[in-house]
């Protein structure tokens, strides 16, 4: 064998080779990653988190959107990076996390706290 034939062969090798662990990845890949939305005030104006607590999957996002009673804010306790402290002033804004960590995530609404607005997330691994 020459040596441009074997650089060749070893060529086609490492290309079926990475074609088989690419197809590994790809039927190893989770089931696609959701988002849940939470609003932000209720259809009745109540200054809460609605659902109060949204249970996803680690990898799945957070979409809180501004309903009623705003401006609101998003303070996940412990985790600024999960956090969003300006506050959504506009209707329909929103706030997105995405959670790769199981877990709980309690968080509040700054301006809203002392009314007792917040809400969990729970993050299954
Ligand atoms: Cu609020």
């Amino acid at each position: 064998m020459n040596f441009s034939s074997f650089v060749k062969k070893i060529g086609l090798a490492i290309a079926s080779l990475l074609f088989v662990v690419g197809s590994l990845f790809i039927t190893a890949a989770p089931a696609s990653a959701e988002t849940v939305t939470v609003k932000m005030g209720s259809d009745s104006g109540q200054l809460v988190f609605a659902p109060k607590v949204v249970t996803i999957k680690v990898g799945d996002t957070v979409k809180w959107v501004n309903n009623k009673a705003f401006p609101h804010n998003v303070i996940v306790i412990d985790h600024p990076e999960l956090s969003h402290k300006k506050l959504a002033q506009k209707p329909k804004a929103e706030l997105e996390s995405t959670f790769t960590e199981a877990g709980e995530f309690s968080y509040y609404c700054s301006p809203h706290r002392g009314a007792g607005m917040a809400g969990k997330v729970i993050v299954e691994g």
